[in-house]
């Protein structure tokens, strides 16, 4: 069973937990607009003999949904990926995040405890690297100290340590895998690594002008959504439950992945300015491509992050194959596909 089936990693993982002859349930929100544009290509009739992948309604927020489709499923693994992910908007919506991220985590262990499954329910928490916020320690790893810096990371934290304490309490197989940023053509397209190769293929084809930014100087550990979606299944194949962090070891500035994105374009950028007036200018045309707005700054930062993914390697065998440029790569030349088909349909 996996919550937040409809989202980046939900999808890579339905996609993987098929490839593994798994029969999967997915718990999808009811929207007034389409929202399984990145699960389409696994859903087949649910009503032919041979389906192994089933949707079903239900929400983080409702433990009775939450206890009638687990009970119903009798599933041997879940994964917990439903959650408001986006750091910025849980300064706008904190007491939704805390419930959805933080209580709805707990929802679906007391489910699991009620239904008295226990012993045969494994349970994957999708925890992350924001625990981390202000700077403790360096790479940091699972003995790192937290100190969450925004209500969606107080909200995992939360989360992260009721699953610890209900491995201990009542002896399940729940783990946590505190899995640094990773993306995919397939992420979100308000996270910065989408929304900045999504606006240079547009700018590249001639649909926007600019890309407004906020804070260019974070620093992220960036891997590939794919390869971090094996680490989580990984983790649940442990004879006993433990605590991951799955990351590349590398980090990188968002100014770094802005400058590469536009040169794959071939628009070549150099920087001006300071803070709030600093801008991205190409070197041969000084044309003003990219600009700052405080309205994306966040009240409080995560300046940098770096993982050490050493116990992930040495206990579960898994290592990255994909480094942060080559990802930048695979997602400006997957945007000026899916850009160009979206004017496409604009135009017909
Ligand atoms: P996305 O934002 O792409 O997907 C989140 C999913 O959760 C979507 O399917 C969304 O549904 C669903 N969802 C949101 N709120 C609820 C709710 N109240 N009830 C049920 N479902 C809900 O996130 P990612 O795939 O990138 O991340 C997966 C998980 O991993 C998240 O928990 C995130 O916080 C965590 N994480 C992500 C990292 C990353 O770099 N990607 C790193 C570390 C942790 P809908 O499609 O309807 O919006
Ligand atoms: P993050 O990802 O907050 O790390 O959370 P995001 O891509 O939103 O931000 C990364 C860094 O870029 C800076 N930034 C901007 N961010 C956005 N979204 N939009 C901008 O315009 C912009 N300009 C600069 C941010 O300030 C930040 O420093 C992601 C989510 O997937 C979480 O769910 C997950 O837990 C963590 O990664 C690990």
């Amino acid at each position: 069973m996996i919550t937040g089936i409809t989202g980046q990693d939900g999808a890579y993982l339905a996609e993987l937990l098929l490839e593994k002859g798994y029969i999967v349930h997915g718990i999808k929100r009811r929207s007034s607009s389409f929202n399984t544009g990145r699960i389409e290509h696994l859903y087949r009739d649910p009503h032919v003999p041979d389906a192994k992948f089933f949707l079903h309604y239900g929400d983080l927020t409702d433990s009775t949904n939450l206890i009638r489709l687990i009970q119903q499923v009798q599933p041997d693994e879940i994964y917990n990926l439903a959650a408001q992910s986006h750091v910025a908007v849980s300064f706008e919506t904190p007491e939704y995040t805390a419930n959805a991220d933080g209580i709805g985590t707990l929802r679906i262990l007391e489910a699991i405890r009620i239904l008295g499954l226990e012993k045969k329910t494994r349970f994957y928490q999708a925890s992350t690297s924001e625990l981390y916020g202000l700077v403790q320690e360096v790479p940091q790893s699972e003995t790192t100290p937290f100190y969450p810096r925004s209500p969606y990371a107080a909200a995992k934290l939360y989360a992260y340590w009721i699953v610890v304490n209900y491995r201990e309490a009542y002896g399940m197989h729940a783990s946590n895998g505190i899995l640094f940023n990773h993306e995919s053509p397939l992420r979100g397209e308000t996270f910065v690594t989408r929304k900045i190769t999504r606006a240079v293929a547009a700018i590249k084809l001639g649909h926007q002008e600019r890309l407004f930014l906020g804070n260019l100087d974070a620093r992220r550990d960036w891997g590939h959504a794919k390869e971090y979606v094996r680490g989580m299944w990984l983790i649940l194949q442990q004879d006993h439950p433990d605590d991951y962090v799955l990351a590349t070891g590398e980090t990188t500035q968002v100014r770094d992945f802005v400058e590469l994105a536009f040169s794959e374009v071939g628009i070549r950028l150099r920087w001006e300015g300071e803070g709030v007036d600093e801008k991205g200018v190409c070197k041969d045309t000084g044309r003003i491509y990219v600009e700052v707005d405080r309205r994306y700054f966040r009240p409080t930062e995560v300046d940098l992050l770096i993982g050490d993914p050493a116990k992930a390697k040495a206990k579960l065998g898994w290592v990255h194959a994909t480094r942060w440029d080559a990802l930048c790569r695979e997602m400006v030349a997957a945007d000026l596909i899916t850009v160009a088909r979206e004017h496409l349909h604009d135009a017909r």
